[in-house]
């Protein structure tokens, strides 16, 4: 069975999720679920990042130990992923004891090879990024210009990785495609932004730790000094895995396949993480995906603007499925863009509401009607025209659009369909047909069912619950999950697709309205 190890940032734990995190994360999850219906061995981590400044700051500001504070977040993280239905395997959290030993175990290894040294470090560190900036970093009012904080000045005696030592072998691996240990970035711009980088300037040794931060894990050669913390936080792709006692999961899951983030994070994935990587002799992550980086309304989302978007509040507005569908489908996946709560609302209504919940209703009113809630007997000789089988195959490719995380146009072709299979109805008229006593209807309506359980296959990653229910309401008592399963995973879709075909005789059951129209205001 192939597998697929796809990760999510972990997520500092300085305050309660919003819309940004959702986005990667129901991002990763949709994958996770396609991936899984291809019959892939799926393995999704997410997680906290727990330790350094920024939580103890944040900690302190709230009178309470940074542990106290951390756990309570972490747990607000975890409500929020369960309410977005997000299916994850592990969710690791850097201050499980687990991951502090195997960070130390990491490190002494770097340590032994000689990458890890002692020396002076002195300059400008922004806690909010929970990085050394330079004065070109600066604005002009030498602010850090994403947080617009005054960076602190820091000069201690700590311990540098030899970064440098690795830049040849990083530019190798992220430009050379032939080269077998190849990490592939992705967009293709970003890749470039990268690789111009790392040929254009030198690459310089980084501080790792802290001498004067409590809140980390104390370095196994020196207990004084707590491990910076992007360290301790990028290691937790191995560490959840079980890299310090080499277990079978660990054997089995790394390289990752697909680690997901935005591209303000990119260069500690495709260049620190690489080279700490390669120090401790471990292959490097298969791909790397930064997603761009979205405002609210024009403007970066900011507590102090007072437009930070919560996932609560966008699944109290639209359901937790319509939410996950809605923050894929704006714009697309690699590149920047803008939200506001009427573009969500806009596309709700035309994308659900009209297009997809018109055809669920449509469809349930006339099995009601016109076949007594029956699912009809499509009549042998009928040249109705059968639709389902273009839905499929137009559906079918566009899973590459999938597997290339298009989410945005992947979107656009399930709509595509949706209009078909809505331009089937009003083009076959099942009223008009039913007056006529035509002797097609059944097929027809046949059809029609057979038209809406396509697309719920096809919809199943961005709205599980949705499509559980759409299931439901044809009469299906099998798992939607793993009749989808076995059609997407099967080597011969022509053969295996009478697995999704209705049974005629089925009694369906129509219930309530799912996207109830969203007014303007
Ligand atoms: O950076 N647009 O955590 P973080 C799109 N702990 N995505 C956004 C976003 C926005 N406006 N805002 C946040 C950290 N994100 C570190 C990561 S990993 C080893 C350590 C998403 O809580 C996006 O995925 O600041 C971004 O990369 C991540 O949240 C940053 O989360």
């Amino acid at each position: 069975m192939k597998k697929y190890y796809i990760t999510t940032p972990i997520y500092y734990v300085n305050d309660t999720p919003h819309i940004g995190h959702a986005y990667t994360t129901v991002a990763a999850d949709v994958l996770s679920r396609y991936h899984r219906l291809r019959g892939e061995d799926v393995y999704f981590l997410t997680g906290t990042d727990e330790h350094g400044s920024k939580i103890e700051q944040a900690a302190q500001k709230a009178g309470t130990s940074p542990k106290e504070f951390a756990d309570h977040i972490s747990s607000e993280f975890r409500k929020a992923w369960e309410e977005l239905g997000i299916s994850f395997s592990g969710f690791i959290r850097t201050t499980d004891p687990k991951h502090e030993s195997a960070v130390k175990s990491f490190l002494q290894k770097l340590f032994d090879k000689g990458l890890i040294y002692k020396g002076n470090y002195s300059g400008l560190y922004c806690v909010g990024c929970e990085k050394y900036l330079g004065e070109a970093d600066l604005d002009e009012q030498k602010c850090c210009p994403d947080h617009k904080t005054r960076p602190e000045e820091h000069s201690e005696e700590n311990y540098f990785f030899k970064l440098s030592a690795f830049q040849d072998e990083l530019l190798a691996r992220i430009t050379d495609e032939s080269n077998p240990g190849h990490i592939a970035i992705y967009p293709v711009e970003r890749r470039n932004e990268i690789a111009g980088k790392l040929k254009a300037n030198k690459l310089e040794d980084i501080s790792m730790s802290r001498s004067d931060l409590k809140w980390g894990i104390p370095l196994p050669f020196d207990e004084k000094q707590t491990a910076y913390v992007w360290v301790d936080a990028l290691l937790n792709y191995i560490t959840a895995i079980g890299f310090e006692d080499n277990s079978e999961l660990f054997k089995k899951l790394w390289p990752a396949d697909c680690q997901l983030m935005a591209k303000d994070i990119l260069w500690f994935h495709s260049v620190i993480w690489p080279a700490m990587l390669l120090g401790a002799g471990l292959p490097l992550p298969k791909k790397v995906f930064a997603h761009g980086f979205f405002t609210i309304d024009g403007q970066k989302m900011s507590k102090s603007i007072g437009n930070v978007i919560r996932p609560q509040e966008l699944s109290a507005m639209f359901g937790a499925d319509a939410a996950r569908y809605l923050v894929l489908s704006l714009f697309p996946f690699g590149a920047d863009g803008d939200i506001s709560w009427q573009a969500l609302k806009d596309k709700y209504n035309t994308d659900l509401a009209n297009n997809l919940g018109n055809l669920v209703n449509r469809t349930l009113d006339m099995l009601e009607k016109f076949s007594a809630k029956l699912i009809p007997e499509p009549a042998a000789a009928s040249t109705a025209p059968a639709c389902a089988d273009t839905i499929l195959s137009q559906m079918g490719s566009s899973e590459l659009l999938l597997e290339n995380l298009e989410f945005h146009r992947y979107i656009a072709a399930l709509q595509m369909s949706l209009n078909s299979a809505n331009q089937y109805i009003q083009q076959t008229a099942p009223w008009k047909m039913a007056k006529e006593n035509n002797p097609e209807l059944p097929a027809v309506l046949f059809n029609m069912a057979a038209n809406l359980k396509a697309l719920t296959v096809y919809a199943l990653p961005f709205m599980p619950n949705i499509c559980k229910s759409i299931w439901a309401q044809l009469g299906e008592s099998e798992d939607i999950e793993s009749v989808a399963r076995e059609y997407l995973s099967s080597a011969d879709r022509n053969k295996s697709k009478n697995i999704l075909s209705p049974r005629p005789g089925t009694a369906t059951q129509k219930g309530g309205i799912l996207f109830p129209r969203l007014e303007k205001k």
